[in-house]
């Protein structure tokens, strides 16, 4: 029956976002058939790149220092830096703690050995299960790059033995094509497809050949979007080879497939190469240049994400103009509570159910554990005002009604969205 005191709500509330197994509509995870790729582990928890940038903070070591050092040393430095000689209270460190303890282990003994030790008695491949069950997760959506040359090999050695595990699902990531036309165009034609080194909308051969080979590779893949990440100066339309690009193959591409394009807008890549991955910035983007872009391809879906905190207010109002814009995530920099905790409240009051509000980022199997964690404490909160708010009016609600807005939250929103069904 309806839902009569507070108190009751809470509790549907929590319950139902802690049991409802969530989509991860974008992670840096592999299924177990891509032979290596898949990181997992202690020491890979403890060098994740988030930790590393940390690191290099409190650390007298240089970062070519650091990185000379082997997987393990690394990750006892990181260990000793971070949380011995100081409080690990930040949020990626932070999430270590929350992984390992709810994977059973002792965290108050502070035993790095004992950890490794527990690990030892693993393979992948079980890991995958307990990890998958122990963060809620039915299904994460990988990023798969063919630029990549270790992961351009397997497709082409293994094909569809890569796609076999429902629980990984595939997205095509272009960055290269979109923001390297100069020295990518060779990996095409490489792979059969007679493109030429500039690329410009009247070469025609140029134009119709990256279109087969986006069609091919997401076929190939079994993609559900195509995606890439955007600088914040990112500029639509212009005379840019990205601009081009998404104008006369991207957007064709998706339309034959009929998958959506995930744009990720914000990254300032390297801004101090000398990190490798922690050394990316965030910067204020054009919305405009979002807007424009589901203006002039209204029948085409996007999935958009932002980096800057500034531009979570613009991009929500946005989505309210645009049907064909899935507003998701709290994207990397801002997978930080009291951040998430604002801009989940904003998306809420402006967008109702019709968001997806987190996806995790992992790179690490075992960082699901604690990215889903994190967010659901935080999204269970909000909820929970919401739901006390609407009360307030006098509105009665059933349980299976709130579970209904939940599954639409944490899995739904994103499966209508890639099948076009609203
Ligand atoms: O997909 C991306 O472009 C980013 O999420 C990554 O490049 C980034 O390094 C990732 O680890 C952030 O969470
Ligand atoms: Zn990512």
């Amino acid at each position: 029956g309806a839902i009569t005191d507070k108190e009751r709500l809470r509790r549907v509330v929590f319950g139902a976002v802690y049991k409802t197994p969530v989509t991860d509509m974008h992670t840096h995870l592999y299924a177990p058939a891509f032979e290596g790729l898949g990181l997992w582990g202690v020491d890979h928890l403890l060098t994740y790149h988030y930790l590393i940038a940390e690191t290099m903070r409190q650390t007298p070591l240089s970062h070519e220092e650091f990185q000379s050092l082997d997987r393990r040393a690394m990750a006892e430095h990181v260990w000793k830096t971070l949380f011995v000689d100081h409080s690990p209270y930040s949020e990626a460190c932070r999430g270590v703690l929350t992984t390992l303890g709810r994977l059973g282990l002792d965290v108050s003994s502070r035993d790095l050995s004992a950890y490794r030790k527990w690990y030892d008695g693993l393979t992948y491949r079980r890991f995958v299960d307990l990890v998958f069950s122990a963060a809620g997760v039915k299904t994460v959506v990988m990023t798969n790059d063919p630029f990549d040359p270790r992961e351009r090999e397997l497709w082409l050695k293994k094909g569809d033995a890569l796609t076999r595990d429902p629980r990984f699902r595939p997205s095509l990531r272009i960055d290269p094509l979109l923001f390297d036309w100069g020295n990518q165009y060779r990996v095409l034609r490489e792979l059969g497809y007679d493109v030429g080194p500039v690329f410009s909308a009247d070469d025609h051969r140029t134009v119709e050949e990256t279109r087969r080979f986006l069609i091919d590779w997401g076929r190939r893949m079994d993609a559900l979007y195509l995606g890439a990440s955007f600088p914040p100066d990112f500029d639509y339309p212009s005379d840019s080879p990205a601009s081009q690009l998404l104008d006369h193959c991207v957007l064709e591409a998706c339309g034959r497939l009929n998958v959506p394009f995930a744009m990720m807008v914000g990254v300032r890549r390297r801004v101090n190469p000398s990190l490798g991955l922690a050394g990316d910035m965030v910067g204020r983007a054009r919305v405009e240049a979002v807007e424009r872009i589901c203006a002039r391809h209204p029948a085409r879906r996007f999935f958009v994400t932002m980096l800057s905190r500034e531009n979570q207010h613009e991009l929500a109002v946005l989505a309210r103009k645009f049907r064909n814009l899935m507003v998701f995530g709290c994207w990397w920099f801002l997978n930080n509570p009291s951040l998430v905790e604002e801009i989940t409240e904003m998306r809420c009051e402006l967008l109702g159910t019709a968001f997806i509000p987190q996806h995790s980022d992992a790179r690490v199997l075992d960082q699901l554990i604690y990215k889903w964690d994190h967010s659901r404490r935080v999204i269970a909160r909000v909820l929970c005002r919401k739901y006390e708010d609407l009360f307030d009016t006098g509105w009665r609600m059933e349980p299976r009604e709130i579970e209904r807005d939940v599954s639409d939250l944490l899995d739904r929103n994103f499966w209508k969205f890639v099948k076009g069904s609203i």
